[in-house]
């Protein structure tokens, strides 16, 4: 057994309190080695190797270089002590602790989680288990108010081809006009980028937290909005742009203007006084030299204090959640507090960081629920659009981004194919259809949150910022309907089938070599498998009938009825199909 490959730690994500009497274990053992995974547990006051319980671990999956086994570990007493107990494929058997890898029992030690408070239990919305969230960039999106159009709007046209500072009109009465729209495609919440005053198009450069762009309405269309969307059944989530304000934010221009006089220089990170902008600013900014968005000290007392007014101000109002701006930059003091305040002002509230890399330090259930999954993005880029993995390759790198995450947090994660700031993913691959809808019926069905970007239902295409901004076609002829149909069955698939949703995930299918991907979700008895195939010929295709463990079938995107026989289950796949058994 490679013992140098053993790995487990008391903490996230490898030891999760699901409640207070039970914890959720995982092991890391080198690929292949181990044969059965035992945990041995107790109160951590007892002495007696008699006193110690035994769950078995299963396995749950690998990626490229481990296996990862897991447990769920009942404790009458809160406290535990557990050690894991190894049987190699070779029979041989030793003990993992604390203290390391032994033979005997009381050399390895053991592994201490000393208490589970209530406070580090790891609680998510449960409303949030059920969405499929919409993205809309405001001024794109639709136009319900030409009064408020800025100056020099463009054209609204499919030919529309935004620069950077292009503006269209789009605007929040446009978004209460198009709930219909959106709840005829089955979504049920709609996160929107910044609609705070600002000078911009994308608003992520803030003049004023406290009032809504007058170039999206005010507000009252605000509120109007919050209620009709509401009673469509959808939420809402607005974008905190935390990390930097806008240039034109009131306690910057102090700055500019009365410079190491002003009683908000400590508010932001000046490097030298006279403050300049040009030709390069003398102060941090978000990402580099980006004048318009000075970097904010979330650090300061007062800062935070201002940022949590803007805080209890919308939250009171009635949105359902944040989604936090380059979440990963900002101090996790302030995060901390603010996921407390938030939570005291609605428990229900949704709390999503943006983060484009592992971001378990922020998963830990005292920060975010969850994140805006760019690493689910970049397995599905690589396996449907680049086509540069292999099935057995997709696996890894989806476990390895999924391992890294508490359940609590993958769950809620919001898998994306696309944003405003990607190219959309039907370009991504290369306009081909087929591949678009196979990786839009994984996204409906891997664990996590579907995040649809607006105008990806109907087949819109884009390169990188700003091009996948272009404004949403609205005209009948333009859009790509039988996608849009297509959209609707698998949502609607997604929320009347509780495993899609809630279910565990286990690999069904994986082979080197092979474009077939296959994986069963279960929930309480129930299962939902997944069958893809990411290639343009005919695929046979033999599963395993243990994970799955039933015999007859149904497909519920095409309703077609399955029997297997003997002990696995044939099917012949379509290029580029994917079914859904139930
Ligand atoms: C402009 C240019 C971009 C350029 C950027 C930085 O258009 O081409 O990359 O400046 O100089 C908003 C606007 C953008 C605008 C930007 C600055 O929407 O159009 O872009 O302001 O004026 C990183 C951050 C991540 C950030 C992305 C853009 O980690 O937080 O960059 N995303 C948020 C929003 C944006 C928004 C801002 C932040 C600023 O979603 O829309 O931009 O408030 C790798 C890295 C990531 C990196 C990612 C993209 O994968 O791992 O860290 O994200 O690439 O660059
Ligand atoms: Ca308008």
């Amino acid at each position: 057994m490679l013992i140098e490959a053993l790995f487990h730690e008391t903490r996230v994500p490898y030891a999760c309190p699901e409640n207070l009497h039970s914890l959720r274990v995982r092991l890391r053992a080198g690929k292949g080695e181990i044969a059965r995974c035992l945990v041995l547990h107790a109160d951590r006051y007892e002495l007696l190797d008699s006193c110690f319980q035994q769950t078995e671990a299963e396995w749950m999956a690998s990626d490229q270089r481990f296996d990862y086994f897991e447990a769920l570990l009942e404790c009458t007493a809160k406290r535990l002590q557990y050690v894991f107990l190894l049987e190699g494929k070779k029979g041989e058997r030793v003990y993992f602790g604390e203290s390391g890898v032994s033979k005997e029992r009381n050399r390895a030690g053991v592994f201490q989680y000393a208490y589970i408070h209530e406070s580090a239990l790891f609680v998510t919305p449960e409303w949030a288990r059920d969405a499929v969230v919409y993205q809309i960039f405001p001024d794109r999106f639709a136009n319900g108010d030409k009064e408020n159009d800025p100056p020099r709007t463009e054209d609204w046209s499919k030919d529309a081809r935004p620069g950077r500072d292009s503006f269209y009109g789009g605007d929040l009465e446009g978004v209460i006009h198009s709930l219909p729209y959106l709840r005829k495609l089955g979504v049920n919440a709609l996160y929107f980028t910044p609609i705070f005053a600002s000078p911009s198009n994308h608003k992520y450069d803030t003049a004023d937290y406290l009032r809504i762009d007058p170039q999206f309405g005010n507000l009252d269309t605000f509120k109007r909005l919050i209620r009709e969307a509401h009673r469509h059944g959808m939420r809402i989530i607005l974008d905190a742009v935390f990390n930097h304000s806008g240039d034109r934010f009131f306690a910057f221009r102090d700055v500019l203007e009365k410079g190491a006089d002003s009683q908000y220089r400590d508010w932001f990170f000046i490097e030298q006084f006279p403050v300049v902008q040009t030709p390069q600013p003398n102060y941090e900014t978000f990402a580099v030299n980006v004048p318009v968005m000075p970097k904010l000290r979330t650090e300061n007392r007062e800062v935070k204090e201002y940022l949590f007014q803007v805080v209890r101000y919308w939250t009171e109002m009635g949105i359902d959640g944040w989604r936090l701006d380059v979440a990963n930059e900002v101090d996790h003091a302030f995060w901390r507090d603010f996921r407390s305040f938030v939570k005291m002002l609605n428990p229900e509230a949704l709390i999503i960081g943006e983060v484009w890399h592992n971001a378990v330090k922020w998963l830990e259930g005292d920060q975010f629920d969850s994140v805006m999954n760019y690493l689910f993005r970049d397995c599905v880029y690589r396996f449907f659009a680049e086509q540069t993995s292999d099935a057995s390759e997709f696996d890894a790198e989806l476990t390895t981004a999924r391992i890294s995450y508490p359940d609590q947090a993958l769950q809620v994660a919001w898998n994306l194919l696309d944003s405003h700031d990607t190219e959309r993913f039907l370009t991504s691959c290369g306009e081909k259809e087929e591949r678009f809808r196979l990786a839009v019926l994984f996204q409906m069905t891997y664990v996590g949150t579907p995040l649809i970007y607006y105008g990806d239902e109907i087949g819109m295409t884009g390169e990188t910022d700003p091009d996948c901004r272009r404004p949403m076609l609205w005209d009948k002829e333009e859009q790509n309907q039988a996608l849009f149909s297509y959209y609707q069955r698998l949502i609607r698939i997604r929320r009347s089938c509780a495993p899609l949703r809630r279910g565990s995930f286990r690999t069904w299918l994986a082979d080197p070599g092979s474009p077939v991907y296959a994986f069963v979700r279960s929930w309480q008895g129930e299962n939902a498998g997944i069958v893809l195939n990411n290639s343009d010929s005919w695929q046979n295709v033999s599963l395993p009938l243990d994970t799955w463990a039933k015999r007859n079938w149904t497909d519920l995107l095409t309703g077609e009825k399955g029997q297997a026989s003997g002990n696995r289950m044939e099917l012949i796949l379509s290029p580029y199909q994917g079914i859904v058994l139930v």
